[in-house]
Order: C-alpha cells, then structure tokens, then sequence
C-alpha cells in the first residue's frame, strides 16, 4: 500500500478516531489509531499550546513508524473566557491527576457557579490543531473552531468529554443532544478535517 494511502491517527482516544472516521469516509485505504500500536506509550504533553502538543504527537508517533505511513494528530480543548480560556490545553486533565470527563465536566460546571456567570456570560469555544507529519517532517498544520457557551448543568448522553455542558451557536442544545451528523458538520475537528481533506486536493492551498 501507497504510505499516503495508510493514515493513522496519532491518538488513544477511540471517540476522536470515531469521529475522523466518519468524516474522512474512504479518502484512505486505511485508518488506524495507537490502539494498533499498544507498544507507543502516553506521549507526554508538555507543550503549552494545542499546536504544540499536536506537534509533539505527530512527530513521536512519526519517528517511531518511519515513512510507512502518514500520521494526523489531534490536540484539542474548551476555552472558557470567563475563566481567562481554561481549561484550554489542559481539558483533558483540567481536574487533576485522576481525572476523566466526568470529573472534568463538574469542575467546570462548579467553577462557573463560584463566580456566579450564567446564560449568556457562559461564552466558550473548542479548538482543535491538528498535525500532519511524515517520519519526523510536519507536513502540514490544520486548525478548527466551534463557538458556542456552557451549559448551565450537563444534558444529553451522546458524544464524549466535555460534549454534554457545550451548546454550539446557532443552537439551544448540547453536543450531546445533537444528532451526531449535526456535530460532525460544525465541531472544531470537522472544520480542522475541512482543511486537511482541501490539502489532499492541493497541498499549496493551505499554509
Ligand atoms: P490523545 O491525546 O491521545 O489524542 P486526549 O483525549 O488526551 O487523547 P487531548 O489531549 O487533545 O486528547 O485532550 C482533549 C480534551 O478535550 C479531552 O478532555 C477531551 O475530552 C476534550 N475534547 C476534545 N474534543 C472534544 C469533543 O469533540 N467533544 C468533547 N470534548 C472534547
């Protein structure tokens, strides 16, 4: 197989993988994540932006399988502008060492309570950076936002993360009460994806 025609995913989170899945459809041959490779550990994120930690997944991942294949990473996050944009690159472990979404989501939920912002007050976005690489080469760097508010308590059971306390704009429903083909269509990853499936058609077209 064409190692462009052979993408894996620079991730341990299925739901991601589900999700570049669906959007990608039969653009490649094949598509597969870190769980195929249960050798590659955590990678550490220590980068202090989504690009940077995008960055650092790709290129580990890269080095570790050479130019068999192309390798998209996936860093992405809530920014809360009430919270001066936390959780931001920390969504994942925003409430510490042991955290999941589920504790996530409360924190998040409690903090806004602290300091008393509600309805409209709530703004937030989700951001996604993704990373192509090649080996140890970057290839290309695709961006993707949502806009939208939290949730004054969680609602809906599909989706993942913080999906159940997000309502994108233009709606008055989480994410994850959505029909998923809804947020497939306008989520940070989906519009990140955008750019990647345009840079597949012309790789000039997206600096
Ligand atoms: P990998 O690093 O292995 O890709 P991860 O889940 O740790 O997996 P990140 O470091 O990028 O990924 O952290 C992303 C955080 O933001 C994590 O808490 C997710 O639940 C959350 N998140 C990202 N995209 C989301 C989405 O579409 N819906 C809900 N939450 C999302």
């Amino acid at each position: 197989m064409n190692e462009m025609n052979r993408l894996i995913i620079a991730t341990g989170n299925t739901h991601k993988t589900e999700e570049i899945r669906k959007l990608l459809g039969s653009i490649f041959e094949s598509i597969e994540d870190l769980q195929s490779y249960p050798e590659i550990g955590e990678i550490g994120e220590i980068g202090s932006t989504f690009g940077e930690n995008a960055e650092l997944k790709a290129i580990e991942v890269g080095k570790l399988l050479g130019n068999s294949a192309i390798i998209l990473s996936d860093d992405s996050g809530l920014e809360v502008d009430a919270l001066n944009g936390a959780p931001g690159v920390r969504s994942a472990r925003f409430s510490g060492k042991n955290a999941n979404d589920a504790s996530n989501r409360k924190k998040l939920l409690d903090e806004l309570e602290e300091i008393g912002v509600h309805g409209e007050f709530r703004v937030a976005r989700f951001r996604c950076v993704m990373v192509l690489a090649r080996g140890d080469q970057t290839l290309a760097v695709f961006n993707g936002v949502v806009e939208g508010k939290i949730a004054d308590k969680e609602k809906g059971e599909s989706g993942f993360g913080y999906d159940s306390i997000f309502i994108p704009q233009g709606y008055d429903k989480t994410f994850a009460e959505l029909p998923s083909h809804t947020k497939n269509t306008i989520s940070h990853r989906a519009n990140a994806l955008a750019a990647f499936k345009t840079w597949l058609l012309d790789p000039d077209s997206v600096k």
